[in-house]
């Protein structure tokens, strides 16, 4: 049995009421690269508290655009980026699916240290930064959080809210198809759907609406696919270089560890992305119990037990023949 979703705790509710309330402007932001909850979150937040403060400034800025597939959304080409030198006037920041505060570099040196922080995760290894926070680390997509939180204050539900949750509950939960895909997550996304919107036009931008250039650059990673442990743990990797030779900006090319990790027999798959100044990404995906979050957070990522990620300095090549062979041993001495 599944109990339904809990409510945000109230003293949250009248925490965010009052700081909302008393604010000139608010903005609400995620870090990069922008996923579907992140840009869904942001967006569907935004309808929701302005249809409850009419007038009042609260927008959605980010460190870089969103994304290509998710410009459908209402609301996604008003989303701010933050500029050089932009130093927002805002007296509020609310955060949405971000683990780490690491993680927003920028944004918080442009801003007032006074600004308060509002902090909405799912992830369970967030440490719960900020001067209010609500982590719930079994909803299986902040939009879900929203939808509840949305509930809660009391605001309407309209197609224009429902339509950036539905798109943040779908990528989060692939397509309803991962372990956070549970009753309180179809629960969530009949409410969605029952505003009217439409999930075949979501799946149609979302999911079928991919650059060519993509296609490519995915056929190359999965070339580049290795395994280890008899075929249980699996790999592969992108090249700063692959961009420009495809065509293609870094964030359009997203969720490239699927590719490994959706082989026959793959318990966890990495995916070794390089990045500017001699670092790499690693995203790491579990398919068992062995929890890839506990790995990231020992690297200073996070994550959740099935999805998780970090950064580390070094050559990419270098970087992955390490992680690879930690990843054995503590897959070994799981
Ligand atoms: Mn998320």
């Amino acid at each position: 049995m599944s109990a339904p979703a809990p409510p945000p705790a109230p003293q949250f509710v009248a925490g965010l009421k009052r700081l909302v309330g008393a604010c000139r402007s608010a903005l609400i932001s995620s870090h990069l690269p922008l996923d579907g909850d992140a840009v869904g979150s942001e967006l569907g937040l935004q309808r929701v508290l302005r249809a409850l403060h009419p007038g009042k400034r609260i927008e959605v800025l980010n460190e870089g655009p969103v994304p290509e597939v998710f410009r459908f959304l209402p609301g996604a080409d008003e989303a701010r980026v933050l500029a050089k030198d932009d130093r927002p006037d805002a007296d509020l920041l609310i955060t949405v699916d971000c683990g780490n505060l690491d993680r927003f570099g920028a944004l918080l040196e442009r801003l007032p240290r006074s600004v308060p922080i509002v902090n909405i995760d799912h992830h369970g290894s967030n440490p719960g930064y900020g001067s209010l926070h609500w982590i719930d680390a079994g909803a299986p997509a902040v939009g879900e959080m929203i939808l509840r939180l949305a509930r809660a204050l009391g605001a309407p539900l309209d197609a224009g809210a429902a339509l950036p949750l539905y798109v943040a509950l779908v990528t989060d939960t692939g397509r309803f198809s991962y372990s956070n895909t549970d009753p309180r997550c179809h629960e969530a996304a009949a409410e969605l759907l029952r505003t009217g919107i439409d999930p075949a036009l979501v799946s149609r931008h979302v999911f079928r609406s991919k650059p060519f250039p993509l296609l490519r650059l995915e056929a190359e990673v999965a070339l580049r696919v290795r395994f280890e442990r008899g075929g249980t743990l699996a790999w592969s990797k992108v090249l700063l270089e692959d961009y420009a030779k495809h065509g293609l900006d870094e964030h359009e090319a997203q969720d490239l560890v699927d590719i490994p990790r959706s082989v026959r027999g793959v318990e966890v798959a990495a995916l070794f992305r390089e990045v500017e100044g001699g670092k790499a990404k690693v995203s790491l995906r579990s398919e068992t119990d062995f929890d890839v979050a506990r790995f990231a957070v020992a690297k200073g990522g996070g994550g959740h037990p099935r999805a998780a990620g970090f950064t580390a300095k070094g050559r990419v090549e270098d970087v992955e023949r390490q992680v690879i062979a930690e990843l054995a041993r503590a897959v070994e001495g799981a």
